[in-house]
């Protein structure tokens, strides 16, 4: 199997670290290289390889109390291949219509299946629909796996008008559930296949837009996603063949720099080969680290700990270490906004900081990341120099990286007058404990 390679060459680091008698800077020296040497291998883009590896380094220098360093270490490579190869996706198990694209023999077809498989599974009302008009037996194909899955579907053989059998296929399951919609390849991305997919996307109208892309293409992955995102807006990649290619990582990590995410992956030719992504799952079972999630509990715990207590959060003033924590209480909160609003701070309420979502939160934790303690303990000393530099080691534009101090700043003043409501009396006291409550 293919993710093996690259899984090999991980778990190879992460164990001569966590099993070293002595962890000296030689040694992560070395398995740092190793490391860079075992991604460039899964077909990582470089730069985003010196990139991980600077960022576990400069993580390595601000291990928390009660932390050993070789835990650290596992945790911060697992950190970074997170944020390196992408997200969690969760699938809308609704209503919903799903066109596949992409170039000749990717995929499309058996995902077609697959997918069909994967809704009728949960309940869902699920039809194929072929307006493949160039592979000969396209049709057969697909009545084929409709058959084996157990859902209708829908082609006219012979018909080489493929909006035409769309708008048929439509009409005919129109009181259904999920509708796939395979599309025919070409030989390379070009002009004619992206008009083909254009012109089925706005009869369709789908609210899934799926790139069927094979892991072999290692990082050039990247070049057809942002390309098909361009024509069509896709709303993700499924990457398939994820079991037979030593590219996968470079496939995953270019559709995340692309900003297209890995939705499912193809683990085989079968009709159950097919896995929703999550890249926290992905990366566990690579690094296939004994008690690894034990491990990054603990060194989390350990982090909150010292990183954070009730006193950060309501006495001293704001830091970017506090900050992060912020960020992902008002999320779990849900709704900050009412909370301020009764309070009467909603003007000053920073409202795309709450809105701009998950996203947002990670390029801010990267950017953050890339800090020394001191200047997260110390954001007005952060200048241009340091931006310039902290911008370069997240690999974010300085844009995002003032974005995130104008964020901060937006922020501290909104806590400061938190702090002021501290001394509310009644409903506002409450909700204050309300808010602390989230946060701690
Ligand atoms: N090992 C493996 N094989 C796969 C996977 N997905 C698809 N395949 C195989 O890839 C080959 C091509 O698959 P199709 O689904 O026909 O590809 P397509 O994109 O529809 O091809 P065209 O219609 O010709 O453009 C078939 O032999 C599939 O069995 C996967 O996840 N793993
Ligand atoms: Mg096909």
């Amino acid at each position: 199997m293919v993710v093996s390679k690259l899984a090999h060459g991980l778990r190879g680091v992460v164990s001569r670290v966590s099993g070293a008698a002595l962890v000296d800077k030689e040694l992560i020296r070395s398995s740092l290289k190793e490391l860079q040497r075992t991604l460039i291998s899964s077909d990582v883009n470089v730069r985003l390889v010196l990139e991980l590896t600077k960022s576990v380094e400069r993580r390595l220098s601000d291990v928390p109390p009660g932390v050993r360093v070789k835990e650290y270490f596992v945790k911060a490579v697992y950190d970074e291949l997170v944020a390196l190869l992408g997200e969690k996706h969760s699938p809308e198990l609704g209503k919903q219509r799903i066109l596949l694209c992409g170039t000749y023999g990717h995929g499309k077809t058996t995902t077609a299946g697959k997918l069909a498989k994967f809704f009728s599974k949960r309940g869902l009302r699920t039809a194929l629909i072929t307006t493949d008009t160039w592979r000969p037996a396209a049709y057969e194909q697909v009545q084929q796996l409709a058959q084996q899955v157990g859902v209708p579907m829908f082609g006219v053989k012979g018909e080489r008008d493929s909006e035409r059998i769309l708008r048929a296929g439509l009409e005919k399951f129109s009181d259904y559930d999920v509708i796939i919609a395979d599309s025919a390849g070409r030989d390379s991305l070009d002009e004619d296949l992206l008009d083909e997919i254009k012109a089925l996307n706005a009869i369709f109208l789908p609210e899934e837009r799926y790139l069927v892309l094979g892991a072999d293409m290692g990082q050039t992955a990247g070049r057809q996603a942002k390309a098909f995102h361009e024509a069509i807006g896709l709303t993700g990649v499924v990457l398939t063949r994820v079991d037979s290619s030593a590219k996968g990582g470079g496939a995953l990590s270019a559709c995340a720099e692309a900003g297209v995410p890995v939705t499912f992956i193809g683990t085989g030719e079968k009709m159950e080969d097919l896995e929703v992504f999550d890249a926290e799952k992905y990366v566990s079972r690579l690094l296939g680290f004994p008690d690894l999630s034990s491990l990054l509990v603990r060194v989390k715990e350990a982090t909150e700990d010292s990183e954070l207590s009730e006193e950060d959060l309501m006495q001293r003033d704001l830091t970017l270490t506090t900050f992060y924590k912020q960020l992902e209480a008002t999320k779990k909160m849900g709704s900050l906004s009412k909370v301020m609003e009764m309070m009467g701070l909603s003007q000053k309420l920073p409202e795309e900081l709450v809105e701009e979502g998950e996203e947002k939160m990670r390029v801010y934790k990267h950017i953050i990341d890339s800090m020394t303690k001191y200047e997260r303990e110390h954001p007005d000393e952060i200048k241009k120099s340091r931006v310039e530099r902290i911008a370069r080691g997240s690999g974010r534009s300085e844009k995002e990286v003032k974005e995130l101090l104008k964020q901060f700043n937006a922020t501290k003043k909104m806590f400061s007058k938190l702090k002021k409501g501290k001394r509310l009396p009644g409903k506002f006291g409450a909700l204050m404990k309300q808010f602390k409550g989230g946060v701690a």
